[in-house]
């Protein structure tokens, strides 16, 4: 773990001119009429869920380079996501995939993460994979496929992690599958959404009252020509069609490019549906790149409109990443998106709201647009330090990270596996 002497020492090299700019910061909003302490109060009580899978190094079709210490297993996992809640303080849950994070004791799992100061958030199944000598294959498909064993076996470990969710604590099941078709007249378009529906029903009718069922759109990707659960619509009818419980989750690299992500988060939020998100940025595709590294005015965008919602009934969104590190290490990957993140919350607390709807009642379209830029524009860095020194954290997380040495620790602790492998995760 991080020493905590280490967190102190850092923090107070760092504390004269950190305070100067908080000062400064602080004059500036209170010119604007904005209290920097209640900003400061919203970055503290801001956390995003870390995927188990995000610690690991990941790779393209092409191949996979293995990076140093990788986790090899649910165990180390938690240790390297605690490091980045230590550091950070704003990522207080971590996200399973079941089967890579199964045990045979989940009481004894639940105690090893709140050691780390971490709880468990939305549980993931898989079924875009087949495990060891699996009785039927998910190669065509397993909530939609053609094939009932596919299907039965598919609705069978969803009903599963469900289960493992409850004994974890998660609030949340979210089912993604890859189910889809390479060739027009592969399988029926319909006849696929019809299987998916009757199984999710299946699965739906197991979940207990307190836990939600999150459905995950992706446009294309593992199949080419057509898949299964491609947009917010189809995801948006289904829940609908299953029931309250279900509800349409955002991944940003899940859409057309150029597709207006906020406008559906608007849209799922009006029908009381939006699930959450899972964070990542992209430029072609499903790039999985970090969040916030490639396009933080549109991260800036949705969370206009989360903030916009903020009070409104039955919003209550989750919050996870989900993204690749095939050339950086996991954890200063997953500590700069989940700062960046943060970043794009409280700007989009900045923005003045009255002031915004005065503006787009008297139809002044520059008005309202340099409205939401001055909140954009804003470097609300200080702040979010601020409020990871307050609770304990870095004040510069990716510089305390390197400073600790606890990669190289964990290479020498955690050998690499040799041998090629590709894999998107
Ligand atoms: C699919 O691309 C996805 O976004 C889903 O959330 C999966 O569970 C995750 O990635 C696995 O990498
Ligand atoms: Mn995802």
């Amino acid at each position: 773990m991080i020493s905590k002497d280490l967190i102190g020492t850092k923090n107070e090299a760092a504390r004269v001119a950190h305070e100067d700019d908080y000062g400064s910061l602080g004059r500036q909003l209170a010119r604007r009429g904005v209290e920097i302490e209640t900003l400061t109060a919203r970055a503290m009580a801001w956390s995003v869920a870390i995927p188990t899978w995000g610690v690991g190094t990941g790779g393209t079709r092409f191949a996979r380079f293995p990076g140093l210490g990788e986790p090899r297993n649910i165990h180390d996992k938690l240790a390297d996501c605690g490091v980045i809640q230590a550091l950070t303080k704003g990522t207080r849950t971590v996200s399973p995939h079941i089967p890579w994070d199964k045990v045979s004791d989940y009481n004894a799992l639940r105690q090893e993460a709140a050691s780390y100061d971490l709880g468990f958030d939305a549980i993931n199944s898989n079924t875009f994979q087949d495990q060891l000598d699996q009785e039927a294959t998910y190669k065509f498909g397993s909530l939609a496929a053609a094939d009932p064993k596919a299907r039965a076996l598919a609705v069978a470990h969803n009903i599963e992690c469900i289960e493992i969710g409850k004994a974890l604590g998660s609030g949340a099941l979210t089912v993604w599958v890859g189910d889809g078709t390479n060739f027009p007249g592969q399988q029926s378009l319909g006849g696929m959404f019809r299987n998916y529906l009757e199984a999710m029903g299946e699965i739906y009718a197991a979940l207990p009252p307190q836990m939600s069922m999150f459905i995950e759109h992706k446009m294309y990707e593992p199949a080419f020509y057509s898949t299964v659960i491609s947009d917010w619509g189809s995801s948006l009818m289904a829940a609908q069609a299953l029931g309250p419980q279900a509800k349409c989750l955002v991944d940003l690299g899940h859409h057309a490019p150029n597709t207006n992500i906020e406008q559906i988060v608007a849209r799922l939020i009006h029908v009381g549906r939006l699930a959450g998100f899972h964070f990542n940025d992209s430029k072609y595709g499903d790039d999985d790149l970090d969040a916030g590294s490639v396009d933080p005015f549109r991260l800036f965008l949705v969370f206009n409109e989360l903030v916009e919602a903020e009070g409104a009934k039955g919003f209550d969104p989750a919050y996870m990443i989900d993204q690749s590190h095939n050339v950086t290490d996991p954890i200063e990957s997953l500590m700069g998106s989940a700062i960046e993140i943060a970043r794009a919350y409280v700007q989009a607390s900045l923005v003045d709201r009255k002031a915004l709807a005065e503006a787009q009642a008297a139809n002044d379209v520059l008005g309202a647009h340099r409205i939401l830029k001055a909140a954009y524009l804003t470097d609300v860095s200080p702040i979010l330090a601020e409020a990871r020194v307050r609770q304990g954290g870095a004040h510069d997380p990716i510089a305390t990270y390197r400073a600790s040495g606890y990669r190289a620790e964990k290479a020498e602790e955690r050998p690499m596996v040799k041998g090629a492998s590709s894999g998107i995760v």
